[in-house]
């Protein structure tokens, strides 16, 4: 079976954004796997990749890490899937990995940065602080005066992938597909870490959100 390496905190909370991504991607796919959680200071269990990050998919004979590689291997090995329905949606799904891990993800982190030490433990939380505050120069209490208008930013920056959810239901269509996985991760690291309200009630990708949501709890090992 497949194994997917996959950030761990607190009392197990799964919270990297490119690790749901692959998990959603995974599920909606019905491809079966299991996780083997890491936390940030065990770099010694993911040393065998030659680099620091998760995810990593592990399989029978070897490993491949990235989301968007590991999208890119889902796709090839498991074709009958069709994860990218053609090549159009291989480009727009580039689109979104490159979009949301370039543009989104430094918005969210603006927001979220101060809270996340609240989903670590010991070692973990130490190691946090001082590889972000070495990365942003500062604090990570650094952009708390500026979370209203991050959250304003977030929300404007997204008012595309509003409208299309509002015209098709999902970013891939009528269904959920691979585009709505690479934006589902980015939402759910600011639901599981942070008290803000990202999204207002009303908004429809509020809705989105919680359909998948649903969806992705359905298989978690
Ligand atoms: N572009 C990569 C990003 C991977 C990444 O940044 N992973 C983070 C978790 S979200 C990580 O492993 N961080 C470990 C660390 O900072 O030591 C992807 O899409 O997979």
């Amino acid at each position: 079976m497949l194994k997917l390496y996959d950030l761990s905190g607190k009392n197990d909370l799964r919270f990297s954004p490119p690790c749901w991504n692959v998990k959603l991607c995974l599920i909606i796919n019905d491809i079966q796997f299991k996780t083997i959680p890491i936390k940030f200071s065990d770099k010694n269990k993911i040393a065998f990749s030659k680099q620091e990050l998760v995810p990593i998919l592990d399989y029978k004979d070897g490993f491949v890490n990235d989301s968007w590689n590991i999208i890119n291997w889902l796709n090839k090995n498991y074709s009958e899937k069709k994860i990218f329905k053609n090549h159009s949606s291989k480009i727009f799904s580039y689109y979104l990995y490159l979009w949301t891990s370039r543009q989104l993800l430094p918005i969210l982190f603006k927001i979220i940065a101060h809270e996340i030490p609240n989903v670590l433990e010991a070692n973990d939380i130490d190691y946090y602080i001082k590889t972000r505050e070495k990365r942003i120069n500062g604090p990570i209490t650094k952009f708390v005066p500026m979370i209203s208008s991050s959250i304003e930013e977030f929300r404007k920056s997204i008012d595309p992938i509003r409208k299309i959810i509002i015209k098709n239901g999902y970013i891939g269509g009528e269904k959920p597909g691979i585009e709505d996985c690479i934006f589902f991760g980015n939402l759910k690291w600011v639901d599981v870490c942070s008290s803000c309200n990202l999204l207002k009630a009303e908004d429809p990708v509020n809705k989105w959100y919680k359909d998948l949501l649903k969806i992705s709890n359905k298989q978690i090992s």
